[in-house]
């Protein structure tokens, strides 16, 4: 051969030998992994997954890719788009060997500002995402031990003429942890400047601690107002979960024309002392912005703005301890069965049955109509303390500003003024402020069963032990203005009396669960709790 031809003859050969080499080193497969194990994406959005061979130069690389919930997240080519609300597993498997795969479990995320109605039964663990807006319709019901989980920041509404109410069942659990810059709300489905009282139901916690309500015969009540869900039981150490920097607003909704069937702003029914509830406030109720039926739940930094009946209402043997707490009063709203700050049954019937309502109140702020303006004040405005029907509710350290009456410990029913004299029943370092008048008989003073005169009455509080006054004006407490509901000033001044006033807590407020390092009386010290998460105008809030 002529040399030209030897040299394309050898290149030629050079090139079989190399492909043939390279035929023989055909790479196996031994694995494959996705990056990512579990993902998140946003319904609408989309999420590329990437696959990693082992070893990396594996020969064949054709990969087949299938999700078992295509209603949540569909995917092609590694690239998963969300659909719906849930999981999904999505597999991708080699095309040279089925047996070898991989699986990311996919969450799918609601997309910014996806508007979510929830009615019905929650089942199963469920998450609320602050980034969505979530609707409730009707009664929803949180049962069957599920946990409903929260984010910070998130915002409910209850829709109007529904009767929107979420209830947290016996067992099951609500887990709402606002924060201090960032709460959960639940608020009205109406435009700002449109919303009002009871525009829908509220928050309902039933749990398994005692109660004297035997609606079974056994300790187990069923709760009022249309919800039907049982409460009550032997656990008083239950937890029904947390709730912390968390609103409720324009709630408490009067469910049908009888008496004691609404739905409070916030009703704990029974609720055990492994809950947490602190940094609440409850705005423009219906019904009372709070009211607890037995239990034992222990509770902080309370608020209870406008409420239409009681700011904060106890029954049925519920004997929590409650620190740090105020209510403040629309001059002009006010319920056909008296609204009064607390208001307080054992029972309806005035029994003597146990457990025996016995909460225990301090560092209490109640501001009653008065503090806010001085004439065409509701005439359904009663008291700042009605204590009666057998109730042994304790006050300590705490205000009480411009009620019409402060104090009534009424016999009417039951022996809540036998409670008072055998100090069962504890008042002290208490003040009234600014009452129309301190003290109140029983409406039928020739009925009562135990009556418990207004010199009774006064005896009782004046008593030297007890430390309390009742020689105070309005201004004494907030200065010459009046309170303002939107924009409320909270801290006392310096050498206000609620500051140079040393607190107590001997008798029943000798309780481990109350800050006793306070050195003031009622719910304001040198700092405002309320800030950065209360909302004193949501009748004017954009949501
Ligand atoms: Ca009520
Ligand atoms: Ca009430
Ligand atoms: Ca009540
Ligand atoms: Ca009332």
């Amino acid at each position: 051969m002529k040399t030209k031809f030897k040299l394309i003859f050898a290149i030629a050969v050079l090139v079989a030998v190399v492909v043939l080499s390279c035929e023989d080193k055909v790479v196996n497969l031994n694995g494959i992994e996705l990056d990512h194990v579990t993902a998140t994406v946003m319904v609408g959005s989309t999420l590329n997954l990437t696959v990693l061979f082992d070893p990396v130069n594996a020969t064949n690389q054709n990969v087949d890719w299938e999700s078992d919930n295509t209603g949540v997240a569909t995917v092609a080519d590694g690239v998963v788009t969300g659909v719906d609300l849930g999981t999904a597993n999505i597999k991708v498997v080699s095309q040279e060997d089925p047996m070898i795969e991989a699986v990311c479990e996919v969450t799918v995320l609601p997309s910014n500002g996806q508007q979510i109605t929830v009615s019905g039964d929650i089942t199963t663990d469920t998450r609320w995402y602050a980034n969505a807006r979530y609707f409730i319709s009707g009664f929803v019901f949180v049962k069957s031990n599920a946990t409903l989980t929260i984010e910070p920041g998130t915002i409910i509404k209850g829709i109007s003429g529904t009767k929107a109410a979420l209830i947290i069942e016996r067992g099951s659990k609500i887990m709402a942890q606002g924060t201090s810059t960032n709460p959960i709300v639940f608020t009205s489905d109406k435009e700002k400047g449109l919303r009002g009282y009871g525009d829908w139901g509220g928050v309902v916690l039933c749990g398994k601690a005692t109660t004297n309500k035997h609606d079974d015969g056994t300790g187990v009540g069923v709760a009022e107002g249309g919800i039907g869900s049982e409460y009550g039981g032997t656990d008083d150490a239950d937890n029904s979960g947390i709730m912390e920097y968390v609103r409720i607003e324009f709630p408490g909704i009067p469910l049908t024309s009888t008496a004691n069937s609404e739905i409070n702003g916030l009703t704990l029914y029974s609720v055990g002392s492994g809950t947490t509830l602190d940094h609440i406030q409850v705005s423009y109720s219906g019904d009372d912005s709070y009211e607890w039926f037995g239990g034992t739940v222990n509770c902080k930094y309370l608020v209870a703005l406008r409420g239409w009946d009681d700011d904060y209402d106890t029954d049925n043997g519920f004997r929590g301890k409650i620190q740090f707490a105020l209510g403040m009063r629309d001059p002009v709203s006010a319920d056909q069965s008296g609204s009064n700050g607390f208001e307080s049954d054992n029972d309806a019937d005035g029994s003597t049955l146990t457990p025996t309502t016995a909460p225990v109140f301090s560092n209490i702020t109640l501001y009653g109509p008065y503090a806010v303006i001085t004439d065409n004040i509701n005439s359904l405005f009663k008291r700042a303390m009605h204590i009666r029907r057998s109730s042994q509710l304790s006050v300590y350290n705490s205000v009480f500003v411009g009620w019409p009456k402060g104090l009534i410990l009424d016999g009417t029913v039951g022996n809540t003024p036998t409670m008072a004299t055998n100090n069962t029943l504890q008042i002290e370092k208490c003040i009234l402020a600014g009452m129309g008048a301190n003290f109140e008989q029983v409406p039928d003073a020739s009925n009562p069963v135990t009556p418990f005169t207004v010199a009774q009455i006064q005896d009782y509080f004046e008593a030297v032990s007890r430390g309390n006054l009742d020689n105070k004006t309005v201004a004494d407490i907030i200065g010459a203005n009046p309170l303002s509901l939107t924009a409320p000033t909270l801290l006392p001044v310096a050498g206000n009396i609620l500051l140079t006033t040393t607190p107590t807590f001997t008798g029943n407020a000798d309780v481990t669960f109350f800050d006793k390092t306070v050195s003031y009386i009622g719910a304001f010290g040198s700092t405002d709790w309320t800030t950065g998460w209360c909302n004193f105008d949501p009748q004017n809030t954009d949501y």
